[in-house]
């Protein structure tokens, strides 16, 4: 028997992308009954607004997923090593948002526009990781074109928002702005050097042969949601001092020939896209147009005159909805109409 409506618990509900998931969840009608919501003992306590009721912020701990159907994590991946699997066993499905999970072969990594199907894998752990910011962005522009002409190599660099590495990070880009401004002495925290006025390669950490991590799960979340291990991905991932929304330059490689107007038109059908493509009016995707909307923006789209099948592009989107809790709130309807 099929439910009318779920109970659904989110974890970091307090954090930049949980209180996204609250609105997504909102604006979308999904069929909540009880929405449980769930934080460290900083945030418990507090009282937060869903469909004009309050609802209080619980502490996480091990009783926190009794009769839970979709579980919504994003509170890190350390939260999700901890309490993923606790969650899975008291019955709910988990849709994950760290990193923690992606690259395991028995949990499926979900971009509804791209790989819908693998969701039915969810079966074996109770969890599906839903990617990347970065990489969901740039996938659901990636995966009409592969379709089309096969893709053969992507070169892709990043500009990321601050608001990717959570509300205290967003706030230190205001701080350090107001204190340049003010001619006062400038406080880091949450980013390496000063992000305000700056740009800092070097998201997430360092690994052997001089690639950052974030750049390591562009490449390999791309190969796992295409199922294709043979397109070479390189990245570099760029923070900027932008409050939301991430930017990419992407230029690709493809086997058979495809013109700017082909691509245009592949993009033009494509689910998820928003084609915003209009140099000759200045029209072209920007950050600041992306926040808050739901759409994968793509523009500049040319071809790269350097090599035979090359396309240059510029993909834009709202790095806490569809790179984060948009993302996992289309995984939950799939689930709920198809399985659970
Ligand atoms: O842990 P990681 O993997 O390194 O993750 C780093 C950050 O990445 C963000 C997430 O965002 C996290 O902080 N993040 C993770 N995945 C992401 C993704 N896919 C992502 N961002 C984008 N895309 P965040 O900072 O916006 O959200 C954090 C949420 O997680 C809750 N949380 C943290 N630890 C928890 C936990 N919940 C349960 N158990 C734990 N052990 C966190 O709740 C928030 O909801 P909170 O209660 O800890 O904090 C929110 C409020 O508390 C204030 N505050 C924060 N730290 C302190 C503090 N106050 C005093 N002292 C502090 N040290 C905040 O200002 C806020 O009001
Ligand atoms: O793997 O911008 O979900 O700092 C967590 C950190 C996304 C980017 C992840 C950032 C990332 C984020």
């Amino acid at each position: 028997m099929k439910k009318e409506k779920y109970n659904v618990a989110i974890v970091g509900a307090t954090g930049a992308v949980g209180e996204q998931m609250r609105e997504v969840l909102e604006e979308r009608l999904f069929p909540v009954d009880e929405l449980r919501l769930l934080a460290s003992e900083r945030s418990a306590g507090k009282y937060l607004n869903f469909q004009s009721k309050q609802i209080r912020v619980d502490v996480l701990d091990e009783n926190s997923f009794e009769n839970i159907d979709i579980a919504l994590f994003s509170a890190g991946g350390s939260v999700s090593d901890k309490f993923a699997s606790i969650a899975a066993r008291a019955g709910g499905v988990v849709v994950d948002n760290t990193a923690r999970f992606r690259m395991e072969p028995d949990v499926p990594l979900v971009v509804p526009e791209v790989n819908a199907k693998a969701i039915t894998e969810y079966k074996k752990r109770g969890i599906i990781a839903n990617p990347n910011c970065s990489t969901i962005q740039m996938v659901v522009a990636l995966k009409p074109i592969h379709d089309a002409a096969r893709i053969k190599r992507v070169v892709v660099s990043t500009y990321q928002s601050t608001s990717g590495a959570g509300r205290k990070a967003m706030e230190e880009l205001g701080r350090q702005t107001a204190a340049i401004l003010n001619m006062r002495e400038v406080e880091k925290d949450k980013f390496p050097h000063q992000i305000a006025f700056n740009c800092i390669p070097h998201i997430d950490v360092f690994l052997p042969g001089g690639y950052t991590k974030e750049e390591k799960k562009m490449i390999d979340e791309t190969k796992k949601i295409l199922a294709d291990d043979s397109i070479k991905v390189t990245a570099t991932c760029v923070r900027v001092p932008v409050f939301c929304g991430h930017s990419e330059s992407v230029n690709i490689e493809t086997e058979k020939k495809l013109s700017a107007k082909d691509v245009k038109a592949i993009l033009r059908e494509a689910p998820g896209i928003l084609l915003v493509d209009a140099p000759e009016e200045n029209v072209y995707p920007m950050p600041l147009d992306a926040t808050g909307t739901d759409a994968t923006m793509v523009g500049r789209i040319r071809e790269d005159e350097s090599i035979p099948n090359g396309i240059n592009m510029w993909i834009v989107a709202d790095n806490l909805r569809k790179g984060a809790a948009l993302n996992a709130v289309q995984i939950a309807e799939i689930l709920i109409r198809d399985y659970i």
